[in-house]
Order: C-alpha cells, then sequence, then structure tokens
C-alpha cells in the first residue's frame, strides 16, 4: 500500500553558506556579507510539526535551534567575513535532527562558492548604486540575465516590491557548465515612483541526502548542503520630471544647476519651463510662441510636452491689462491642440482681445506633486 503524504510535510531542509555582494553599477559588485543559514520548508507547516525544536550540530558545537516563523523555520546568522563564518561554522558534517528522527547528515565540502551573479538589465541608467528606470522605459518592459554560473545546484532571479512579485524564475535542474538564468519586467508592472528589489543567486550542493522513509517527509524530497552566491540591487522607477532630470541634467536631485527653477543654459528659461514646454534645459534655446490679434480675439500658441502633460504638469494662459501684473485672468481663454506629433503638441489659446489698446498673455505652469 502507498503512503500518502501527511497534509503536513517536509518539502526540503538543509544548510547554506552564502556570499552576498550588492551590485552598484553594469557588470560590478561589491562585497556585503556572508551568512550561514539553516532551514526546515514544507507545506502547511505549523509551529508543532514534526518539532518545536528543529536543530542542526556538528562535533564541537551546536545545537543550533530553527525559529518558526510564518510556516517555515529558520537559523540564520551573518557573518563580515568568511574568516569569521567559517571560525563559527567550519567546513565539516553536520546533523539535521527534524523532531526525534534519526539525523540527517549534511557536509560542507572544501570551498565551493559559485561565481558571484552578475545581472545585465536592458534598461535604465545606474546612478550612485542603483538602477534608475524612466516612465517610458516601465511601460515599455525590459529584460535581466546574469552571467554563466559555474555551480551545480539552482539559479534564481527574482525581481519584486513588498506588494507584488514581478519576475520569479528558477531552473530547478542542474543547469551544469555555463548556464545563464534571465527574466522578463512585462511591460507596465512597475509603479511610477516605486523601489523593487532585484536577487540572483547561484547555487552549489556539496552534500545531499534523501528524505524518504522519513515519517514527516514529502515524497522526492531532500537535504542539502549547499554554497550560494547572491546579487542584489534596487531598481527605482522614476517620475517623468526626475526622468527627464536626468536625461538632460545628469542628476535626480532638484537641486543647484538642475533645480526646477534654476536656468541650467542661462537663456532665460527655468528648468522646470524647459520640461513643461519640451525644450532642452543644457541648450540655449528660444521659446516658440506666437501672438497673433484676429478680430477681438487674441491668440497664444505655445509648445507642450505631452509627457509632462501626461503626467499632471498643468498650464494656464493668463492675460492682464496691466503690468506688473497683480490681475492675471484665465477667463475666457479656450485652449485647443493645433498639432501633435507624439511628443510635442502645438497648443492654441483663443482668448478676448478686451477693449483697451493693450494685453499682456502669459504661460504660467504648475508641476506635478511628487506621489507620497
Ligand atoms: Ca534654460
Amino acid at each position: 500500500m502507498v503512503s500518502l503524504a501527511p497534509a503536513q510535510s517536509v518539502s526540503v531542509l538543509g544548510l547554506t553558506k552564502t556570499r552576498h555582494h550588492d551590485q552598484t553599477a553594469a557588470g560590478t559588485t561589491a562585497f556585503y556579507e556572508y551568512s550561514l543559514r539553516g532551514f526546515v520548508e514544507g507545506q502547511s507547516l505549523s509551529a508543532s510539526f514534526p518539532s518545536p525544536s528543529n536543530r542542526f550540530t556538528r562535533s564541537g558545537g551546536g545545537p543550533y535551534v530553527l525559529g518558526y516563523v510564518n510556516g517555515r523555520w529558520d537559523y540564520e546568522e551573518f557573518f563580515s567575513s568568511k574568516a569569521l563564518l567559517d571560525a563559527a561554522f567550519p567546513n565539516t558534517s553536520y546533523d539535521f535532527l527534524v523532531g526525534a528522527s534519526p539525523a540527517v547528515s549534511l557536509t560542507f565540502a572544501s570551498d565551493g562558492y559559485p561565481t558571484q551573479p552578475v545581472i545585465t538589465v536592458s534598461a535604465g541608467t545606474w546612478h550612485q548604486g542603483r538602477l534608475l528606470i524612466s516612465p517610458a522605459q516601465a511601460a515599455s518592459g525590459f529584460t535581466l540575465t546574469s552571467n554563466p554560473s559555474n555551480g551545480n545546484g539552482f539559479l534564481t532571479l527574482q525581481v519584486f516590491s513588498s506588494a507584488t512579485d514581478i519576475v520569479d524564475e528558477v531552473v530547478t535542474l542542474n543547469p551544469g557548465l555555463d548556464a545563464t538564468i534571465s527574466g522578463t519586467v512585462p511591460p507596465g508592472s512597475l509603479e511610477i515612483q516605486q523601489f523593487y528589489d532585484v536577487h540572483a543567486e547561484f547555487d552549489h550542493v556539496t552534500s545531499s541526502a534523501s528524505l524518504t522513509g522519513q515519517t514527516w517527509a514529502a515524497p522526492n524530497s531532500f537535504g542539502y548542503a549547499l554554497f550560494s552566491s547572491n546579487t542584489w540591487f534596487e531598481i527605482e522607477v522614476l517620475n517623468e520630471l526626475t526622468a527627464w532630470r536626468l536625461q538632460y541634467l545628469g542628476t535626480i536631485e532638484n537641486t543647484g544647476t538642475a533645480a526646477d527653477d534654476a536656468d541650467a543654459d542661462g537663456d532665460g528659461i527655468v528648468n522646470a519651463m524647459e520640461f513643461a514646454t519640451g525644450q532642452h534645459p543644457a541648450t540655449r534655446g528660444v521659446l516658440n510662441t506666437s501672438v497673433t490679434r484676429t478680430g477681438g480675439n487674441v491668440e497664444f500658441v505655445y509648445p507642450r510636452n505631452v509627457a509632462a502633460f501626461a503626467a499632471g504638469t498643468e498650464y494656464f494662459v493668463e492675460w492682464s491689462d496691466s503690468l506688473p501684473g497683480t490681475s492675471w485672468s484665465t477667463v475666457g481663454v479656450v485652449e485647443e491642440v493645433q498639432s501633435d506629433n507624439g511628443t510635442l503638441q502645438q497648443i492654441k489659446a483663443t482668448l478676448p482681445a478686451g477693449t483697451g489698446n493693450k494685453r499682456f498673455v502669459r504661460l504660467r505652469i504648475t508641476l506635478p506633486a511628487p506621489i507620497e
């Protein structure tokens, strides 16, 4: 008779020595820390199944008792160097104890840390250790691809936020030498002004043990001792204004000559107005507007940046019969799109010419408020 796995069953347990890096730029990672982790994972595990004191030991060390958190047990310690990790957890044989069952023996053989993952991304700009993605790039989607791993275990690649998983790829069969992993961020799946974590892991198994026959184990479950190399970095999705500032002024900070109210190229048009009207803020130019009187009306034509408008920039054509204008008005102003090439529109504002012998017209803009 075939015995079915219990409703609660362990599917994998193990010990991992991990070398963590941060990716800081294209092709560049920097060491962050080492860690040792013991874990028991499975289906519908409760805090008392199979034991409240799952643990591992070795000759001269332990027991190291796993803690239960949200359906799994973990024991984790972090170390600032490999020497400190190896002093606390040498490469030797460990006995993994689940409940009162016979121990599962797992061995860290000589160091087998795989190649450090380095992720190549098909979009974005590396800036101060983060990958910045523009709204247009988020709308189009992009791909991530790793370098080859020389490990013999799993490759994983994840992109996620606290709220959602965007990419969750695993190569579960032993990939052999020179295997890579890749994933796609689907078009429109990243939100403006949100942060996402990218995590890539290469594993190298040095010891494994079948758990078949243990009363608490699911069929085809295994225990592993493995070395892993992890790489992390952060994606920030910019808003339209910040992406524009990065593209044309080389920074995302609203400061100095890149500030909204600064005039980076000294042409008399502040950066915020250059953004709103689709001008180049670092190349001197003239804002191409026109004023025409047609009968009882005045027609005022100005350029509008389609992306800036879509992002919430507001435009106000205002008139006054006195300067300095303390009485700017939008009364009677009617606007229409005169032309549109996809990135820039020409907007024609029609307003009453008035009964006096002069009338002044201006364009005022307010930038969209950052999302809080
Ligand atoms: Ca300017």
